[in-house]
C-alpha cells in the first residue's frame, strides 16, 4: 500500500521546520493541526541515543495554551481534576483535563509562569476553544491563547550535561517540571527539566518563533560533543516506560476514557475546595469503579514490525474484552510489547486473550506497566 498525504495550509509547519529538514527528518505526524516530526529515517539509531546519549525533538507542536488575567487560577482550577492552589511560580504540574462525562480530553502540563499567568502544554486537542468558551461563559476575567512558543526537546542520559553547557550549572538544581525564564545568546527562552520520555532531559521553549533555526543549530553545535542526533517523541521508550499519549492511548472521539482507566486516577482531587469540570460525574464513576484498567501486553509470536494500532483484544471464544492501542517490537526485551485497556474482570493472568495480526490469531499476556521483563 502506497499513498501521499496532501498537506496544505491547514497543517501548520513549526518553527523549526527548515532545520528538520536540513537534518534529514523523513516522516511527520500531525499534532495540534501542526507537523510533527516522527523519524528521522533510522528508528534504531534514535532510540540508541535516547536511552545511552541524548536526542533533540522539535516538539513545537505541544503547544502552550496561555491563560493570563485575574481569574486565570480560578479558570485552570475548574479545567482540570487536579488541585493546583498550592502551585507555585516555576513548577510545573500534570494536569489531567476532562470533560463534562469524565472522560479524558487533554493531558497538558501546567506552567506557572507568574501570579494570574499559567501555560498549559497541551497534547493533542482545542484546548485553546475549550478554555476560552468555558471562561466566556462562566464570566472570567480572563484572556486565552496560543502565544508564541515552540519547545525543543533534549532528552537522554547526556541531556543534563549537554544543558550544563549551554546554560551553566544551576541547571542541575531544576526539579522535574520545574523551569526557569533564561536566554540563548540573546533567544528568550523558558528551561525546564521535562519531556516526553522516561530518561530525563530538557524542554527548550523558545519564545521568539523568528530564531528556530537559529536555537536548533546552537543545541545541535553544542551537543556535538556528545554524539546529539535529532529525534522524536518515541513510541518504544514511550511504550517500554508505560507513558501515557493522549490520543493515542485513548481519544475522546475514539475510545473514550476516564482518568481512572488510563491510570491517572492518582491526579483527580475530589477533596480540592473548588468544583471541577467532570466532578459529579468522575464521583460516580469512582463509585461504581471503573469498568476497565491500563496495562501493557506481550505478544506472542515473531517480531511485529508493521504498523498497526487500535486492535481488538478478545478472548478465545471471541469476546472483545479490551483494546490494544499501540504495540512495538521491544529489541531490550526480544519480545512484542504493547499497551491498552482491558476489563476489570480480566484477569491480568488470563490465558485465554488473543489480538488478530496479519490474518492470523496471536495468544498475548497482560503485564504491569512500566514493562519490566
Ligand atoms: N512536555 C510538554 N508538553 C507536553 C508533553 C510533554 N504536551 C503533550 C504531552 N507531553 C502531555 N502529556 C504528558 C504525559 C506525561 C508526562 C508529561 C506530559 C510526564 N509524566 C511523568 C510520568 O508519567 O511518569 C510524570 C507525571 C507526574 O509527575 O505526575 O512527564 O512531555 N511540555
Amino acid at each position: 500500500m502506497t499513498f501521499q498525504i496532501g498537506i496544505g495550509p491547514n497543517n501548520r509547519k513549526s518553527v523549526y521546520f527548515n532545520a528538520t529538514v536540513t537534518d534529514g527528518v523523513s516522516c511527520f505526524s500531525i499534532y495540534n493541526h501542526m507537523l510533527i516530526p516522527a523519524s528521522f529515517g533510522n528508528p534504531q539509531a534514535e532510540y540508541d541515543s535516547l536511552m545511552t546519549g541524548v536526542t533533540m525533538w522539535d516538539v513545537a507542536a505541544q503547544r502552550q495554551v496561555e491563560i493570563s488575567g485575574p481569574d486565570a487560577a480560578a479558570l485552570i482550577q475548574y479545567l482540570t481534576t487536579r488541585d493546583i492552589s498550592k502551585t507555585k511560580i516555576g513548577q510545573g504540574r500534570y494536569v489531567p483535563i476532562c470533560n463534562h462525562e469524565g472522560n479524558l480530553i487533554n493531558d497538558p502540563v501546567l506552567l506557572m509562569l507568574a501570579p494570574g499567568q499559567y501555560w498549559l502544554s497541551i497534547a493533542d486537542s482545542d484546548i485553546e476553544l475549550w478554555a476560552s468558551a468555558i471562561a466566556a461563559e462562566r464570566g472570567l476575567d480572563v484572556q486565552v491563547f496560543e502565544p508564541d512558543v515552540s519547545p525543543l526537546a533534549i532528552q537522554g542520559p547526556m541531556a543534563e550535561s549537554l544543558a550544563a553547557d549551554l546554560f551553566g550549572e544551576a541547571v542541575k538544581e531544576l526539579k522535574y517540571f520545574g523551569f526557569k525564564q533564561t536566554e540563548l545568546q540573546g533567544i528568550p527562552l523558558l528551561l525546564a527539566r521535562s519531556g516526553w520520555s522516561k530518561q530525563g532531559g530538557y524542554e527548550l521553549y523558545l519564545q521568539d518563533g523568528t530564531r528556530g533555526v537559529e536555537l536548533w543549530n546552537l543545541v545541535k553545535a553544542a551537543g556535538a560533543a556528545y554524539d546529539i542526533r535529532p529525534g522524536a517523541p518515541n513510541d518504544l521508550e514511550r511504550i517500554e516506560s508505560g507513558l501515557v499519549s493522549y490520543g493515542a492511548d485513548g481519544r475522546l472521539q475514539t475510545n473514550p476514557c476516564n482518568p481512572f482507566e488510563i491510570s491517572l486516577g492518582k491526579l483527580v482531587d475530589f477533596d480540592k475546595a473548588d468544583d471541577f469540570v467532570g466532578k459529579a460525574a468522575l464521583l460516580k464513576i469512582k463509585a461504581e469503579g471503573a469498568k476497565r484498567r491500563r496495562v501493557g501486553y506481550i505478544i506472542a509470536g515473531a517480531p511485529m514490525l508493521t504498523c498497526e494500532h487500535s486492535l481488538d483484544v478478545k478472548t478465545i471464544n471471541g469476546d472483545i474484552v479490551g483494546i490494544m492501542s499501540e504495540f512495538v517490537y521491544s529489541q531490550r526485551f526480544t519480545k512484542n510489547i504493547g499497551v491498552g485497556m482491558i476489563a476489570m474482570d480480566v484477569e491480568s493472568d488470563a490465558q485465554d486473550l488473543m489480538i488478530q495480526f496479519d490474518g492470523e490469531g496471536r495468544q498475548i499476556n497482560i503485564k504491569p506497566l512500566p514493562f519490566d521483563i
